[in-house]
């Protein structure tokens, strides 16, 4: 079902202060960036130099607006580990998998992530507490 840990997502307040962390504490650097206006989120894809394309990314998720997932996240949780985000290559096969396994999607069909891919989540209290994402790459389609 999943192929490998696409990335690991932080809520942060300030996007711009946190790449500077990342990268001036740990040499990350900004592979890609944008904004997921739907998701309600300025998010910036982080990756260690010379990592190979396809690496686990570290996504940086800072809100647009005060009623986005990432701004409730922030006023109930604080800055910290927000989701954790599985590859797969064909995402509604996974959703019907995990659906057939009881699992809540938290939506009825994929929406669009990161570089066009195509997402849906997993409810976290059936995910032992954990945001779970499905990502299908754009490439895989
Ligand atoms: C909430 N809960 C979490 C959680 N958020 N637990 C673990 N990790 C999280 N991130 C817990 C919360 O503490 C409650 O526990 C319970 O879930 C239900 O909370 P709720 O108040 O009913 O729900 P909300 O309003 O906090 O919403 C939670 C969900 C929301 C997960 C439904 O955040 C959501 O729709 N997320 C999906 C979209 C998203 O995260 N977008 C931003 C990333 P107690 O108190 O009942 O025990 S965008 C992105 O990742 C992109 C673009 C990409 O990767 O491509």
């Amino acid at each position: 079902l999943v192929t490998a840990v696409d990335h690991v997502g932080i809520a942060v307040a300030d996007l711009e202060a946190a790449i500077a962390f990342h990268r001036d504490t740990f040499g990350l650097e900004v592979a890609h960036s944008e904004v997921n206006e739907e998701q309600g989120v300025h998010e910036a894809m982080l990756r260690a130099p010379g990592d190979a394309t396809g690496a686990t990314q570290l996504q940086l998720l800072a809100p647009l607006r005060e009623d986005s997932a990432i701004a409730k996240f922030l006023d109930r949780s604080g800055p910290g580990l927000q989701q954790l985000a599985f590859r797969v290559t064909d995402v509604e096969a996974a959703m019907s998998a995990l659906r057939a396994k009881g699992l809540r999607l938290l939506y009825d069909e994929p929406r669009r992530g990161t570089a066009n891919s195509r997402i849906n989540f997993v409810h976290p209290k059936d995910a032992g507490g954990v945001l779970v994402e499905l990502v299908e790459p754009a490439d895989h389609a």
